[in-house]
C-alpha cells in the first residue's frame, strides 16, 4: 500500500462536504470501545491486507477509542513548544513515521434501517486511511476537526470491518504545530449516522437581535423542504429564507437565553437551541446587541492527565463550570476547534467563544520563516479546508462571536484567502487572527503579551498605522500563567476599564497539561517535556495553566476570580458602594450579605438591602449597623447567587469588598525589662536561649529552634527564570542563594541582646549589616532586625526577611492576616483579611514544577502548634508574610517534581519584610517597577512567645488603646494595596 497520501499537502480527500455537527432522531451508533490495535514503526513496516475481512488481528493488542496509543503503552507522548520534533522540510516528514493500525468489528443493532449512511470521525491526529469492509473511503487530515464519509452502500447486518491507518506525521503536522503534547491516534467519538432519504443535511441559523427595537430576526437556511420550528416563540414550519421577527430576550455570555426548536423534515427531527444575538463592529468597539464586551478570557486547551486531548464530556463540563464559578466570560479555543460537545456548553451557561481553527507553524519561526506554509501556493488548500470544517462544523453556536484563523502561523495569501471566505461565508462574526500585525484581513487588533506599557499606548490610539488605530483591541494570550504567577493582572484590568475600545484579553493558559505518572514509590505526580526521553523538548513550558493538571484551581484561578469580579464592592462616603460590572445584566440575581469581623471573629452578620444596580452604574448604601469591636473591627460584603444558576448554587460567591471599619489596636506593648543572664555557652533572655558565640537564638521556651536569620533566597519561580536577562540568574551570580553570615559581635546588656551581622555572597564586595536587637519580659522575646546595604547591590532581591526553624510537630498553623490563599505583591487581590487555620502541609501549592509558593501576607499573628497544642506564636510589628514547609528554600529550588521534596524534621519558616513580584517573565513582562524589590535600608520587628498548654489559653489579650494607629498597607478588598511596599518601615 502507497503512503504518499501521507506527506501530500492538500486536503484529505473522499470524505463528503462539511456541515452542521448535530444529533437527530435518526440513528446513530457510537463506535467507541475496544478496539484491536497494533503499531508499526514507518508506514512501511505496516502489515498488508489490513482492510481485508480474513486479516488476522488476533495477535494484536487491544487500545480504546477514542484514545491516544502514546497514553495507553505504545510509543511515548513528546512536548515541544515551537520547534518541529522532525527536520524542516514540507511537505516531507520521517521515515520513522509511527503508524497505528486500528480495526473494529462490529454488527448493527437490529432495525437499523436501509438507507444511506454516514462514518463521522470527530478527531483523528494526524492523517488516517479508513477503509469499510474492504473498500477505502478516503484519507483524514486536519487532527482537530471531523471528517464524515459516505458508507450506506458498504454496509453489512453483521462483521462489519473497519480499518483505520493513522500515521503519527503527515503534511498535516506542518499545520499543527501548537504548544502542546504530540499525541496521536482516533481521539475523539467515531460515529455511525443513518441519514435518512428526505433528512436534514444541514442547516444554518440566523438568530440577530436588535437591542433598539428589541426584536429578534430568525430565519433558516437549508435545502428546500427544511422547516424550523420554534414553539416558545409561536414559530411553526418556517421554512429557509423566510425571516421572521419576534420579541425575544437576547442570549449574552451574562444571560444565555436559548429558545429550544426544532429543524426538520418529514424524515428527520433536529432539535436545535437558538440564541439571539448580534456581533458588530462600530465606533472602533465590538459590541455585542449594542453593548461593549469585556472579554475576561481565558485561553483553552483540550488536555487530561491520563486521557490527553480524548478528554471525556465530564473534564469539558468540569472547566466550564469552573470557569463560570471564577468568573471567567470567555474562552478562545486554542488553537483548534474543540470537541463540539463544549460549544453547547459555552451556548448553555454562557460564555464568548473565539473558534479557532487547527492551523499553527510556528516552528517556521525558527526558519526566519523560510518556506512557512502561510504564504505557499501548495497549501492554500488546506489553509481553506480547515477553516471550512471549522466554520461549517460550529456556525451555529450562539457563543461564538469571532472566528480565528489559527496561531502563530505568520502571515500570507493563504490566510488572506481564509479571512476573505470566512467573511463572505459568514458575514455575522468578525474574524480573529494575530498574526496579520498590519491588520490588512483581520476585523480587530489582536496582540499576546503586550506589557501594560504598550496596552496603555494601544488604549490612547498612539499608534502610526490608521487601520490598526481603528479597530477593537484584545490580547489573546496575556497574563502567562506558567507556575507562580501571573503578577500584575490587576493593572491590565484598570487598563480595560480605562480605554473603552481594549475589550479585554484571554489569559494564557487554563490548565496545566501534565501527564500523570508514578515514582518507583507509586506516588503519582505530573510529567512535563523531557520526561519520556524526548532529545528535543520544552521542558515544563506545558504546564502553564490556571488549574492544575487535576483540575485543582491554582491560586492563580483565585486571583483571576477577584481581579475580574462583576461587581465591585468598596467603601463610600455614604457606606457601601456597589459597582456592576457586568456587560449586560442588572443586580437582581444577588444578594448581599455581610458579615462582621473584631481581630477577625465573627461577631455579627446579616444582609444588606441593595436596590437593583444596572450595568456600568454604582450606588451607595448606608453601612449596617455594626456592633463595637475590640480589636480590629471588617465589614466583608460578598456579592452571593440568589438562585440556582446551573453552574453555581444559591449563595456562591461572585464577589466581595472588605472595608476596614475600627483600625487595630496598638501593638502589644514592647516586650522589655528580663535580664540577660549567662550560663555555660548559653545567654538567657526571657524565654531565650541564645549560643553565646555566634548569638543565634536555640530555644524558646522549652522548644529547640534554629533562631531566626537574615535571609533573602527563594526556589526561583517559573518567571523568575523567564525573559532574556532572567532575575533568577542575576541574583544566583550575586551568590543569594548562599550567603555567610559573619558574626562581627555578640553584645550582651542588661537586658538586651545585640548581635552584629554582615551577611554577604563569598566572592564579592557587597553585604547586608544586620544588627539583631534582642529583648524580653517573662514570657515573649522581641526582635527588631536593622538591615542597611554596604556597597552596591547589583540585582534585586528575592526576598528579604528571616528564616527559621521549629519542631516539626508543629504542623497546625494559625493567623490573623490576609488569606487563605497565598499572596504575593503584584497577586494578592484574593487575599482577605481574617482568621485563617490550616496545616504545614496544606499551605503549600503543588505547583507542578517546584518553586516558591504558599507566601501568606500581612499576619498580624501567627501561631504554630502540635496536635497537644504547644509550639509557638510569631506577633508583627505591624504586619509580616510568612511560608511554612518542611522543607527548605534550597530543597524547593533543587526539586524537578513533587515527589522529589520529601519532608524533614523542621518546620522551616520565612518571616518577611517583602517579597520581590512575581510578573510574568516566563513569557511576557517582568515585575512592574513598584513591586520589584531592591537592597535597602529597613527593619522588622517580630515578637515570639512559647505556647505551652496553660499559656495558650491566656491568647490573644491585647489592650486596646484610645489612639488609632495607621496601618501600612490597605486590608480592602477594593482598593489595591501598597504591594511590597507595605510591610516596610524603612
Ligand atoms: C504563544 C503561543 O501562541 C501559545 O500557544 C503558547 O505557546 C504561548 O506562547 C506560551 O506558552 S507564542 C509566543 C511567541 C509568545
Amino acid at each position: 500500500m502507497s503512503s504518499s497520501y501521507v506527506e501530500d499537502p492538500a486536503p484529505g480527500h473522499g470524505s463528503l462536504p462539511p456541515r452542521a455537527a448535530f444529533s437527530s432522531d435518526a440513528r446513530s451508533m457510537s463506535l467507541a470501545g475496544t478496539w484491536r490495535f497494533n503499531l508499526s514503526p514507518s508506514p512501511e513496516a505496516a502489515p498488508e491486507g489490513i482492510a481485508r475481512d480474513a486479516f488476522d488481528d488476533s495477535t494484536w493488542g487491544t487500545l480504546t477509542v477514542p484514545g491516544h496509543w502514546q497514553l495507553q503503552g505504545h510509543g511515548k507522548p513528546a512536548y515541544t513548544n515551537v520547534h518541529y520534533p522532525f527536520p524542516v522540510q514540507p511537505p516531507l516528514v520521517p521515515s520513522d513515521n509511527p503508524t497505528g493500525d486500528h480495526r473494529l468489528t462490529f454488527d448493527l443493532p437490529a432495525g437499523w434501517p436501509d438507507e444511506p449512511a454516514v462514518l463521522r470521525f470527530d478527531g483523528v491526529d494526524s492523517c488516517a486511511k479508513v477503509w469499510l469492509n474492504g473498500e477505502e473511503l478516503g484519507v483524514t487530515r486536519g487532527s482537530r476537526l471531523p471528517s464524515e464519509f459516505a458508507v450506506g452502500h458498504l454496509l453489512r447486518p453483521r462483521a462489519n470491518v473497519l480499518a483505520v491507518r493513522v500515521h503519527q506525521w503527515s503534511s498535516g503536522s506542518y499545520l499543527e504545530d501548537q504548544d502542546m503534547w504530540w499525541l496521536s491516534g482516533i481521539f475523539r467519538e467515531v460515529t455511525l449516522l443513518s441519514r435518512p432519504v428526505g433528512g436534514v443535511e444541514d442547516y444554518r441559523l440566523h438568530a440577530d437581535y436588535d437591542h433598539v427595537s428589541g426584536l429578534g430576526t430568525l430565519s433558516l437556511t437549508a435545502a428546500e423542504g427544511v422547516l424550523l420550528s420554534v414553539p416558545e416563540l409561536g414559530v411553526e414550519d418556517l421554512p429557509a429564507g423566510r425571516p421572521v421577527e419576534l420579541a425575544v430576550e437576547p442570549w449574552s455570555a451574562e444571560s444565555p437565553r436559548l429558545y429550544h426548536g426544532e429543524v426538520h423534515t418529514a424524515a428527520e427531527r433536529v432539535p436545535v437551541r437558538i440564541g439571539f444575538r448580534t456581533v458588530v463592529i462600530e465606533d472602533g468597539l465590538l459590541k455585542v446587541n449594542g453593548r461593549r464586551v469585556l472579554f475576561r478570557g481565558v485561553n483553552r486547551h483540550e488536555h487530561h492527565p491520563r486521557f490527553g486531548r480524548a478528554l471525556p464530556r465530564e473534564f469539558a463540563l468540569a472547566d466550564v463550570l469552573l470557569m463560570k464559578r471564577h468568573n471567567v466570560n470567555a474562552v478562545r479555543t486554542s488553537h483548534y476547534p474543540p470537541d463540539p460537545y463544549f460549544l453547547q456548553l459555552c451556548d448553555t451557561h454562557g460564555l464568548w467563544v473565539i473558534d479557532e481553527c487547527d492551523l499553527e507553524t510556528h516552528g517556521f519561526g525558527d526558519l526566519g520563516w523560510a518556506g512557512n506554509p502561510s504564504d505557499d501556493p501548495r497549501w492554500g488548500e488546506a489553509y481553506l479546508d480547515r477553516m471550512r470544517r471549522t466554520v461549517e462544523r460550529d456556525k451555529n453556536h450562539p457563543s461564538i462571536v469571532l472566528w480565528s484563523l489559527g496561531n502563530e502561523a505568520h502571515t500570507g495569501r493563504n490566510l488572506a484567502a481564509t479571512a476573505a471566505w470566512t467573511r463572505e461565508r459568514d458575514p455575522s462574526r468578525p474574524v480573529h487572527y494575530e498574526g496579520d500585525f498590519e491588520c490588512e484581513y483581520v476585523d480587530v487588533y489582536s496582540r499576546m503579551y503586550a506589557d501594560h506599557a504598550e496596552v496603555d499606548r494601544i488604549g490612547r490610539r498612539d499608534d502610526p498605522n490608521e487601520r490598526r488605530r481603528s479597530l477593537p483591541f484584545l490580547l489573546c494570550e496575556f497574563a502567562h500563567a506558567m507556575g507562580n504567577g501571573p503578577g500584575g493582572l490587576l493593572e491590565y484590568r484598570e487598563l480595560f476599564e480605562r480605554y473603552p475600545h481594549a475589550q479585554g484579553g484571554f489569559v494564557w493558559e487554563w490548565l496545566d497539561h501534565g501527564l500523570a505518572r508514578r515514582d518507583a514509590a507509586g506516588r503519582e505526580y505530573f510529567a512535563y517535556g523531557g520526561d519520556f526521553g524526548e532529545q528535543i523538548h520544552d521542558g515544563n513550558f506545558v504546564i502553564d495553566g490556571l488549574v492544575h493538571p487535576d483540575r485543582t484551581p491554582s491560586p492563580a484561578l483565585a486571583e483571576f476570580a477577584k481581579v475580574f469580579e462583576p461587581v465591585r464592592i468598596g467603601a463610600s462616603a455614604e457606606g457601601v458602594r456597589i459597582s456592576n460590572h457586568y456587560d449586560v445584566v442588572g443586580s437582581s440575581h444577588l444578594v448581599f450579605r455581610w458579615t462582621f469581623e473584631d481581630d477577625g471573629v465573627e461577631v455579627a452578620a446579616g444582609e444588606l438591602a441593595v436596590p437593583e444596580v444596572h450595568s456600568g452604574q454604582s450606588r451607595d448604601v448606608p453601612l449596617p449597623r455594626l456592633p463595637g469591636a475590640s480589636g480590629e473591627g471588617v465589614l466583608t460584603v460578598r456579592a452571593v447567587l440568589a438562585a440556582d444558576t446551573g453552574w453555581a448554587s444559591p449563595g456562591h460567591v461572585v464577589a466581595w469588598g472588605q472595608l476596614p471599619v475600627t483600625p487595630a489596636a496598638d501593638p502589644v506593648p514592647a516586650a522589655v525589662g528580663a535580664p540577660l543572664l549567662r550560663e555555660r555557652g548559653l545567654l538567657r533572655l526571657g524565654p531565650g536561649a541564645f549560643d553565646a558565640a555566634t548569638g543565634r537564638l536555640v530555644a524558646l521556651g522549652g522548644h529547640r529552634v534554629e533562631g531566626p536569620r537574615l535571609d533573602l533566597w527563594r526556589a526561583p519561580t517559573d518567571n523568575d527564570r523567564g525573559s532574556d536577562d532572567p532575575e533568577a540568574t542575576q541574583w544566583r551570580a550575586a551568590g543569594l542563594h548562599r550567603l555567610q553570615h559573619r558574626v562581627a559581635e555578640v553584645d550582651g546588656q542588661a537586658s538586651a541582646l545585640v548581635v552584629r551581622t554582615r551577611v554577604a555572597p563569598p566572592g564579592l564586595g557587597f553585604g547586608m549589616l544586620t544588627e539583631y536587637h534582642w529583648t524580653a519580659d517573662g514570657d515573649r522575646l522581641r526582635l527588631r532586625v536593622d538591615l542597611e546595604p554596604a556597597g552596591e547591590w547589583p540585582c534585586t532581591l528575592p526576598r528579604l526577611g528571616l528564616r527559621m526553624a521549629v519542631p516539626g510537630g508543629f504542623g497546625g498553623v494559625e493567623w490573623f492576616g490576609a488569606g487563605p490563599g497565598e499572596a504575593y505583591a503584584d497577586s494578592r487581590q484574593a487575599a482577605r483579611t481574617g482568621r485563617f487555620s490550616s496545616t504545614v502541609d496544606a499551605l503549600q501549592t503543588p505547583y507542578v514544577y517546584p518553586q516558591e509558593n504558599g507566601n501568606r501576607a500581612d499576619a498580624r499573628w501567627l501561631r504554630l502548634t502540635s496536635a497537644g497544642g504547644a509550639g509557638i506564636r510569631i506577633e508583627g510589628e505591624p504586619v509580616f508574610d510568612f511560608t511554612a514547609r518542611r522543607w527548605t528554600s534550597e530543597d524547593l529550588d533543587a526539586a524537578r517534581h513533587t515527589v522529589d521534596l520529601v519532608p524533614g524534621e523542621l518546620v522551616h519558616l520565612n518571616l518577611d519584610l517583602a517579597q520581590h513580584g512575581l510578573g510574568t517573565a516566563s513569557c511576557g513582562p517582568g515585575v512592574l517597577p513598584r513591586y520589584r524589590l531592591h537592597a535597602q535600608k529597613a527593619s522588622l520587628t517580630l515578637t515570639f512567645s512559647p505556647i505551652t498548654l496553660e499559656g495558650a489559653a491566656r491568647w490573644p489579650v491585647r489592650p486596646r488603646s484610645a489612639s488609632s494607629r495607621t496601618r501600612t498597607g490597605t486590608v480592602s478588598g477594593t482598593s489595591r494595596s501598597s504591594g511590597s511596599a507595605c510591610a516596610w518601615s524603612a
